[in-house]
């Protein structure tokens, strides 16, 4: 077995769905991610500027790095009848908060490389400048879709992205070249707000996801409209992907079963609910994210939305 066959198996028992390996060089796509931050559609999230020249500089994030590890973590699991009912939560945020479950295992893959003679092992998982999309697709796990997941052959886009970058000089892994999306637009097509500009271009501002999440405010009367009963992210442009109807499998990660949907739970419930009861139900989720504050919010908006056009 080869050092790298030895840290697939190893991330493999780790209960990660894929591993490639790549290195630091700079991003390809700096000039998208400038034009992208130019044109607004971060909205608020300012810490995308922040990070914007490490993002193109994965060398500048560790100095001491020579090979990035990447790997998939599968957070599938089928909807329930009470999942498709609205509130609607995003499959990702039905389980364990996904940083923790996954910065978890990623510290025992660093632990291995460590053991491996490596000094320097640092992890990454979403909370970080790293730009996660473009070295999986780098490191050969899939490739960009028009939707701007990373979706793999054979097996979809439901998957978190992890990264240990390691002064471990590894070979690196075919760059993924080929595009398999073809003339296929149904993810495009498909989201209820017109959130992509254009393919692999999304205005973030327009996203449910941002709008639920990360959007600081109240959510504009015409998005609220569009939310299609979403109170927490949103699946649509990942659930019409054929590569996702025809191949997504059932997550092994114990963590990721769902914990609760949000049935029966009203914009008029939230509001008599305390931060403790909150906190007792959805303390160790993604939820706790918007907090209390940001989930009244959102499921007053989704009941707006659900009585048509406001005057
Ligand atoms: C900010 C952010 C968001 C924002 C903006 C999303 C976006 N598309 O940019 C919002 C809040 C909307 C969001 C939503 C979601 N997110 Co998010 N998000 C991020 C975050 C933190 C940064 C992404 C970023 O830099 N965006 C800026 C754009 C410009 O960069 P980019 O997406 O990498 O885009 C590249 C392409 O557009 C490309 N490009 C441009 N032109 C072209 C042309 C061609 C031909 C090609 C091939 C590429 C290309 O260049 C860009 C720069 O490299 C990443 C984590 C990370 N550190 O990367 C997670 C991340 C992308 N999110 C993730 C997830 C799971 C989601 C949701 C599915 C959650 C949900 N169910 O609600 C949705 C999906 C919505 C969607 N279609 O993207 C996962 C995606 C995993 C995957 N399989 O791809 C990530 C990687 C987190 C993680 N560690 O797992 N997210
Ligand atoms: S997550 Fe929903 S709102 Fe956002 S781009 Fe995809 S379909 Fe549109
Ligand atoms: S729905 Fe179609 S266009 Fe969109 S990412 Fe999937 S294959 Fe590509």
């Amino acid at each position: 077995m080869t050092p790298v066959d030895r840290i697939r198996a190893r991330a493999a028992e780790l209960g990660f769905a894929a591993c490639g390996i790549t290195d630091p060089r700079p991003s390809a796509r700096g000039a998208a991610l400038d034009d992208w931050l130019a044109k607004g559609y971060g909205g608020t999230m300012r810490y995308l500027h922040r990070q914007a020249r490490r993002r193109k500089e994965p060398q500048s994030i560790v100095p001491e790095a020579r090979s990035v590890i990447v790997v998939l973590d599968n957070y599938y699991h089928p909807d329930s009848p009470e999942d498709l009912a609205a509130p609607k939560i995003a499959k990702y945020a039905r389980g364990s908060d996904y940083h923790g479950v996954m910065g978890e295992r990623l510290e025992r893959l660093a632990g291995f490389l460590r053991e491996a003679g490596a000094t320097v092992a640092r992890v990454y998982a979403d909370a970080g400048p790293v730009p996660e999309r473009e070295l999986a697709e780098r490191a050969g796990l899939g490739w960009i879709g028009k939707n701007t997941m990373l979706v793999r052959p054979g097996a979809g886009s439901f998957f978190f992205i992890g990264s240990v970058f390691t002064d471990l000089e590894l070979p690196p892994d075919q760059p993924f070249r080929t595009d398999h999306c073809g003339s296929c637009t149904r993810c495009l097509d498909a989201c209820p707000t017109g959130a992509f500009v254009a393919p692999r271009v999304l205005d973030a501002t327009r996203c449910i996801s941002y709008l639920t999440i990360e959007q600081k405010g109240p959510i504009p009367d015409d998005l609220a409209e569009r939310l299609e009963g979403w109170a927490f992210g949103c699946d649509i442009c990942n659930d019409v992907c054929p590569w996702n109807v025809k191949f997504a499998e059932a997550s092994g990660v114990p963590e990721y079963e769902p914990r609760g949907h949000l049935a029966g739970v009203s914009a008029e419930s939230l509001a008599a609910t305390s931060e403790e009861e909150f906190a007792g139900r959805f303390g160790r989720t993604p939820l706790a994210r918007p907090g209390l504050g940001g989930m009244r919010r959102n499921l007053a908006a989704v009941k707006r939305g659900r009585r048509g056009p406001l005057p």
